[in-house]
């Protein structure tokens, strides 16, 4: 059987402290997964779910966006893949009855946590303006009010079209064409928030968003960059690839202002070696300062542009732009004003460099800690100009790996889900649909948020995510968002973005990956693309959580002829009725999707053209690799203050609170806690244990205020601090954003630490 969602809340937020650990995986992470899957799904259906995971005839993990090895285990899986596994495949239901006796205002109340505990929502309920409480209503109910909302706007760009990257090849495909043809590009994604910048600063530079290596090629590296990335927790499967480059000779430097459990060692549950003893992943720990990497890569550039015969000349020659500005530019980097940023001693910095150069074949990987700075683009630039000095981009063993985060992110925006979508992309579609897609711009989130405060955007309609939850300055977000007209959800379960709503709200319930998606052409079955540009198909068997559930491909198609009427001639039944017609219509339009029908059929899918990766050919405006020369920033920080990042808790899935530990870090039971360097604690006579308010000071003068954290004394880089999303998300700034991506600032926020 399984458990009981908690009854209590708000849950005791009473955080235990001990000692951090320094392995990952194991035996315990064993015990964890099938506690925690058993406790949702009973012991049977755990059994049979877990086996079907990232099998080739089963469903895509929806954990990650690492890909699946050729060789796969029978239990390709990780601790918290399966948790999110079983987040999904609870048994627990919210029906109706839940909803009558949970009116809005008490919803509001709850905590992420306990919302989500609740399961799988059932129905799709409709709360009515003026009213306290969602109701249930039929489909055609439903998708006539949003028609009703939408048709009252007075431009088709007073409305906005979230998407979460959770969402299918297919559906998002559906999706963006849905809100073409009635007329805005506003399509915000996640991904605006999370590796925005990398697809900035990789077009600019390389041609393609898009990381350039495959898993073969971690397995042929020489030396394995890890930056600002916490693998262990939030892509697991990475670690058994990170061995396996070791075992090959390979060499990993981590950087990261934590010393995290994952990256410091693994024991491999799959292997009886990894069972007892395990393997240390870290060679070289780069116990860096928040937002100190540009400095660092610049540094070690201009160490790398003093070493005779260490720049790859002849590649350089043929294949860049703009090596003498970046060049005279590298040379300027200063070691003094580096030590500063970085907080790394000299030692350090030599050695890194001695590794750098003895590597033949290099990769830099990253994710959030790279990606969510003011100057995050450039950063990532200076990343690229450290690979393209050396030649490391576009031959085996070597490239760029930002490593994506929700399972099909990437995908989301090979089919189009994007604000700013490109000319060409716009041309195929005109041509393959016959409408004039809008040209101008759209909005991205924080934008989105902006339209929504300033009354110019009215509906907002989200496929997939908690947009409220998710977006920075909370409380400006959550007010924007009671302005709209209508909010609708399309969820898979209950959220913080449901119990902040517009005048209107709809809660549109949808299957997820592990269920069978039944539609008038048979079964069906969806596709996705993982973080190396890996396109497969995935296919749930599980009994749908509810008999009223729609597929995401269905819900989109039925709502697009409500919308749009017979005067559109998109085939909107015949897309719902078999997804391989839809697959016939992203061949004709997406590059790289030729033949997709017959290349998803095979057994691992296909990989998607990537051509700085196949043929060092680099589709930029210059034709050639661009070096970049950017000044070198880092945060500031004023005295007595702390440069606080928000980060994930072992866990969690962003806004999704499987339990109240973050076993790495010696959490138990709490997640209202703020990590401190001990000499900080010390000098800013804060102990142990005692409690604070973080207040984050920002050039608006808005002082923004979470309240009653736990100190705990952690060895983090000095001078900054961490402390978990979304919970954090108060004290984000909506106008404090990157450059270039306008991603939020979420890893470098100023803070003073007030005593309770
Ligand atoms: N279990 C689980 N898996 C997940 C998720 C989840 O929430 N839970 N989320 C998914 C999503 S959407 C994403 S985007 C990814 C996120 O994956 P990560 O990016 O690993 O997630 P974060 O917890 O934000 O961790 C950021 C890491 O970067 C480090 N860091 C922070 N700032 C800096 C910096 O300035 N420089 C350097 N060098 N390091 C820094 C932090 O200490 C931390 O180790 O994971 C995906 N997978
Ligand atoms: N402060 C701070 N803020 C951050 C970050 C940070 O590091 N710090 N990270 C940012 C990042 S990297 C990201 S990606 C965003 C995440 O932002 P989002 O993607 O918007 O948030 P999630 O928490 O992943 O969304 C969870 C919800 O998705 C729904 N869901 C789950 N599976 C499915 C499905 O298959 N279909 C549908 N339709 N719905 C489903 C469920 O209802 C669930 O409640 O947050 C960003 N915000
Ligand atoms: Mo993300």
């Amino acid at each position: 059987m399984a458990g009981k969602p908690p009854t209590g809340d708000p849950v005791q937020d009473a955080p235990e402290v001990a000692a951090p650990q320094h392995a990952a995986a194991g035996l315990p992470a064993i015990g964890h997964t099938l506690r925690m899957a058993q406790q949702q799904m009973g012991v049977k259906r755990t059994a049979l779910t877990l086996l079907r995971v990232n099998q080739k005839d089963g469903f895509d993990c929806p954990g990650c966006a690492w890909p699946e090895p050729e060789h796969r285990h029978k239990a390709e899986f990780c601790e918290n893949g399966a948790k999110a596994v079983a987040e999904e495949a609870t048994l627990r239901r919210v029906t109706p009855d839940f909803f009558a006796a949970h009116p809005v205002s008490d919803l509001a109340h709850r905590s992420g946590y306990w919302l989500g505990q609740q399961g799988r929502l059932t129905q799709p309920m409709y709360l009515a303006e003026g009213s306290d409480r969602y109701e249930a209503v039929t489909w055609e109910r439903a998708f006539d009010i949003v028609a009703e909302e939408l048709g009252a706007l007075s431009s088709p760009d007073e409305a906005v079209f979230y998407t979460s990257g959770r969402t299918s090849n297919e559906a998002a495909f559906l999706y963006q064409l849905f809100a073409r043809e009635f007329g805005t590009n506003n399509l915000p994604d996640c991904s605006n928030m999370c590796h925005e910048s990398s697809g900035s600063a990789l077009v600019e530079t390389i041609g393609i968003g898009k990381g350039s290596v495959l898993l073969d090629d971690l397995y042929k590296a020489d030396l394995i960059i890890v930056a600002g990335q916490n693998p262990g927790t939030n892509h697991p499967r990475m670690l058994s690839a990170l061995e396996k480059a070791k075992a090959g000779g390979a060499k990993i430097i981590t950087v990261n202002p934590l010393p995290e459990a994952g990256m410091e060692r693994f024991k491999n549950p799959q292997t009886p070696h990894g069972m007892l003893k395990g393997t240390a992943l870290t060679d070289l720990f780069l116990q860096i300062r928040l937002g100190g990497d540009q400095a660092l890569f610049r540094l070690l550039n201009k160490l790398i542009l003093e070493t005779q015969g260490a720049v790859d000349d002849a590649f350089v020659r043929e294949h860049t732009h703009g090596y003498e500005e970046f060049a005279a530019a590298a040379r300027e980097a200063d070691w003094d004003e580096t030590l500063t940023a970085t907080g790394l001693s000299r030692e350090k910095i030599d050695e890194a460099l001695r590794m750098v150069l003895t590597s033949k074949r290099t990769i830099v990987c990253w994710a959030m800690g790279l990606t969510q700075h003011k100057h995050a683009v450039p950063t990532i630039r200076e990343v690229v100009n450290f690979l393209l000095l050396r030649g490391n981009i576009g031959r085996p063993g070597a490239g760029v790996c930002p490593v994506r985060g929700h399972s099909n992110v990437q995908g989301d925006r090979t089919m189009g889900i994007f604000e700013r979508p490109a000319p060409a992309f716009l041309d195929a579609l005109e041509k393959e649909f016959g409408f004039a897609p809008p040209r101008h711009h759209g909005l991205d989130v924080v934008r989105a948020i902006r339209a929504l405060r300033d009354g110019e955007a009215k509906v907002f309609f989200a496929m997939g995510g908690n947009f409220v939850a998710a977006s920075p300055d909370t409380e400006v977000t959550e007010a924007a968002m009671r302005r709209a007209r209508l909010t609708v959800h399309v969820s898979t379960k209950l959220n913080r973005s449901h119990a902040v709503t517009g005048a209107r709200a709809l809660i549109l319930p949808t299957l997820g990956r592990t269920e069978r998606d039944l539609q008038g052409g048979g079964e069906q079955f969806v596709t996705v693309e993982d973080s190396m540009g890996m396109v497969h198909a995935s296919r749930g068997r599980l009994t749908p959580a509810s008999p009223h559930l729609l597929s995401e491909p269905a819900i989109v198609a039925r709502l697009a002829r409500r919308v749009l009427g017979e005067d559109s001639r998109t085939p909107w039944e015949e897309f719902q009725k078999d997804y391989a017609t839809i697959r016939d219509r992203i061949a004709a339009v997406i590059p790289g999707f030729d033949d997709f029908n017959a290349k998803v059929s095979k057994p691992g899918g296909f990989t998607l053209p990537h051509a700085p990766r196949d043929e060092r050919r680099f589709p930029t405006a210059t034709g050639k690799a661009n070096f970049t020369a950017a000044p070198v920033e880092y945060p500031e920080l004023p005295a007595g203050r702390l440069l606080l990042q928000t980060l994930r808790s072992h866990d969690q899935y962003n806004t999704t609170i499987y339990g109240l530990d973050d076993r790495y870090r010696g959490i138990k039971n709490g997640r209202r806690v703020v990590l401190v360097n001990p000499d900080d604690a010390a000098e800013l006579g804060l102990a142990d244990g005692s409690y604070v308010d973080l207040v984050s000071e920002w050039q608006d003068g808005v002082e923004r205020r979470a309240s009653g954290f736990r100190v705990v004394p952690y060895p983090t880089a000095k001078g900054c601090a961490a402390a978990y999303y979304p919970e954090t998300n108060v004290l984000i700034p909506l106008d404090s954003t990157a450059d270039t991506s306008n991603t939020p600032v979420s890893k470098a926020v100023v803070v003073r630490l007030e005593p309770k």
